[in-house]
């Protein structure tokens, strides 16, 4: 089968021929339907390097997957071949407290797991192609009727990441409260769709690009402000002063952190999602009293549950461009370049 391959940390990812997996007990394979190409993919490409991570190349890339089990091994039980399924791409152990409450993105026995602190795409093989092994059918959550592979792909990660970061500040977004997103790409401009279904907050969005800031309109945004001097400047005015109760940073550079730290509100959260690379100086006086900053990884196999029922009813829907599994690298290119919006999916196979 063919795959796409990233053969060496800052290397161009190729497309090869590769043997199709076979299950081994309790795994099962999946026909790949969608796999979202994500930014971090880009950061595995060009700057990450060994060490940083506990896993690393060669491997196939593509870790927010979606499509329909092809082949269960011995013993795997719970799922039908030809079901669609959503790939939940955090691979823990399975048996450490966060695993068996399916947090398996902070699994405590990373030892244990079959890539330690990865999954597919990321240390194994993920599905930027044909088919993909899953070494536990507890990673495929059944996709709920009226959502396909390649509206469910990007609700993987895309959605599921700013679920869970929205989800922990829930409490802090109340009627009469302001939540700014900084960065309307792929993950951002779910987060504001996620703001819009979950809470009564306002929603203040934050980009470069023009076409991003109309999709943050689209996606429910009261307020699209480009970035500039005058951006927290901007949401202290509409905050009335005050500043805001919660700011989802998905971008994660030197100016995002610092725009999120001038525009928090005392007693709020400022979540850094984003993989850029930037750093906050922490001191006390570095942000309003009692603003608690924190990065946010991924997220859960119930918050997925609950990020897929909520696009089965209408509440999300990812802004998706398709490309061929032949297309994939001009996908990357594209992304990287800033010509999408939304998010790319890569469909190596039609339903
Ligand atoms: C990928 C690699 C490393 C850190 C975070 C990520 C996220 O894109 C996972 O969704
Ligand atoms: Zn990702
Ligand atoms: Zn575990």
């Amino acid at each position: 089968m063919k795959a796409l391959r990233l053969r060496e940390w800052k290397t161009e990812p190729v497309l090869t021929e590769v043997p199709q997996p076979r299950p081994g007990p309790g795994e099962a394979v999946v026909r790949i339907g969608a796999a979202g190409a994500c930014h971090s993919d880009l950061h595995l490409m060009h700057e990450f390097g060994p060490g940083l991570l506990p896993w690393g190349p060669p491997f196939t890339l593509g870790h927010e997957n979606a499509g329909w089990v092809h082949e269960l091994g011995p013993g795997a039980s719970g799922l039908e071949v030809g079901q669609a399924v959503a790939v939940y791409g955090p691979w823990g152990c399975g048996t450490c407290t966060r695993c068996l409450l399916g947090i398996e993105t902070y699994c405590e026995n990373p030892d244990k797991a079959p890539v330690p602190g990865g999954g597919g795409g990321l240390g194994l093989d993920g599905g930027m192609a044909e088919f993909m092994l899953v070494p536990s059918t507890r990673h495929l959550v059944p996709l709920p009727e009226g959502l396909d592979p390649v509206t469910a792909a990007p609700l993987t990660d895309a959605a599921l990441t700013p679920y869970h970061a929205i989800r922990r500040s829930w409490p802090k977004l109340p009627p009469g409260t302001t939540a700014v997103v900084i960065g309307v790409g792929g993950l951002g401009h779910l987060a504001v769709q996620i703001l819009r279904a979950t809470t009564a907050t306002r929603i203040i969005a934050v980009d470069t690009r023009e076409d991003a800031l109309a999709l943050a309109r689209e996606s429910g945004a009261d307020h699209a402000l480009p970035t500039g001097s005058g951006t927290g400047p901007r949401i202290r005015e509409l905050t009335g002063g005050r500043g805001a109760d919660a700011v989802f940073d998905c971008v994660g550079s030197d100016s995002t952190l610092a725009l999120g730290a001038e525009s928090a509100r005392s007693l709020g959260d400022l979540t850094i999602i984003g993989l850029g690379g930037g750093t906050l100086g922490m001191g006390f006086f570095t942000v309003p009293y009692e603003v608690s900053v924190q990065t946010t990884y991924w997220g859960s196999r119930p918050e997925l549950i609950e990020v897929l029922d909520l696009a089965a009813r209408g509440q999300l829907r990812a802004s998706v461009t398709t490309f061929g599994l032949d297309e994939a690298t001009e996908a990357y290119r594209r992304l990287e370049s800033g010509e999408l919006t939304g998010r790319a999916v890569v469909v190596p196979n039609r339903s």
